[in-house]
């Protein structure tokens, strides 16, 4: 299977996140793609490939215009308020609060346009997110050009961004993009499965009252976990999309055996949608050792999850998103997509 990476999306290097009612070293960090691209090369999982650059058309086919442009002119407008370092939002648009007319300084923006306090931005943010979701639009056209699977190895990660905020650590949605990519390029129907620790409310919320990509996602549940305000069994669609979204949230502590139910019946309704691509979310963080989550996956339940992932039988792209216990990163990324190469 193929890799694509491009060495820019390691310019995006945080050093500090807000999370536990403290400044903590940030956890996602440059050397998780690092450590991805070495086990790929370790284990010979085939050839590494830089991603094209697909200009900005497909990001808006997902993402607001205005959200791009705040996105882009960020950085500017963040030094020309004397500001340096690394930004956090600390004011929200919530209930009853106007997020029209959209403010000019750069803290009512950043509030405006994320959803949580604990995802840095920098100089270099938005073009290392560029630089990831080109990663998955280029393996999104290996599939549509014939490759049974194409790996993109994403970071920063993507599926807590939404048509128009950004929130933790994610700020384009690489899997929707590509998925959107595909639909545009002749897929009827695109499947996409999030096996990130953590609900995906931001693919969910892009493709919610849509038929043609179905979404879903087996995580912990949000009563007890991030992003805590999405992600209930209950959330199935609406409008045309009604039926369209399905949400598979487990207890936490949760082991190979109750995650593995979950998958299997997320896999049922897959088969039933008969999509022509899967697209698939590829968190790392349902790991027993991550140090931010608390399922416990082993690294050769990764080995197993390829290979029911495999026995669905679609083209596959898979889109790395979150994963934290840096040392084991490679190892169970790359478990996955050998394990899915063996039961192909
Ligand atoms: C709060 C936790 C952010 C979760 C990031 C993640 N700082 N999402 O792994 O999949
Ligand atoms: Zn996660």
């Amino acid at each position: 299977m193929k890799t694509v990476f491009s060495a820019g999306q390691l310019a995006h290097d945080p050093r500090h996140e807000i999370s536990d009612g403290t400044l903590k070293p940030a956890v996602e960090i440059p050397a998780r793609a690092e450590m991805v691209r070495e086990a790929v090369l370790a284990r010979r999982l085939g050839e590494i490939l830089e991603p094209e650059d697909f200009g900005m058309e497909p990001l808006a086919r997902v993402h607001d215009a205005d959200y791009l442009a705040f996105l882009e002119s960020f950085w500017t407008r963040w030094t020309n308020a004397g500001r340096s370092g690394e930004a956090f939002p600390f004011v929200w648009p919530v209930r009853g609060l106007n997020i029209d007319p959209v403010p000019d300084h750069i803290d009512g923006l950043l509030g405006r346009y994320s959803f949580d306090a604990g995802t840095p931005m920098g100089e270099h943010t938005f073009a290392a997110a560029r630089a990831s979701a080109n990663s998955a639009l280029t393996a999104a056209r290996l599939v549509a050009g014939g490759e049974r699977a194409a790996f993109a190895l994403c970071r920063p990660p993507g599926h807590h961004a939404a048509a128009d905020y950004y929130g933790g650590y994610c700020f384009l949605n690489n899997a929707a993009i590509a998925a959107q990519w595909l639909r545009d390029a002749g897929a009827e129907r695109v499947a996409l499965l999030d096996v990130d620790y953590h609900h995906g409310n931001g693919t969910q919320a892009i493709f919610y009252e849509r038929r043609d990509v179905l979404f879903l996602s087996v995580h912990a549940d949000p009563r007890e976990e991030y992003p805590y305000f999405l992600g209930h069994a209950g959330e199935t669609g609406a409008g045309e999309g009604t039926g369209f979204t399905a949400n598979y949230p487990l207890e936490l502590g949760a082991d190979w055996d109750a995650w593995s139910r979950a998958l299997d019946a997320s896999l049922a309704r897959v088969a039933q949608y008969k999509p022509d691509t899967l697209v698939v979310s590829l968190g790392l963080d349902p790991y027993e050792h991550d140090p931010i989550s608390r399922f416990r996956l082993t690294s050769d339940d990764f080995t197993r999850m390829g290979a029911r992932l495999a026995a669905a039988g679609l083209p596959t792209v898979f889109v790395m998103e979150g994963g934290y216990a840096v040392e084991a990163l490679g190892v169970n990324c790359v478990n996955v997509l050998a394990g899915f190469e063996a039961g192909s």
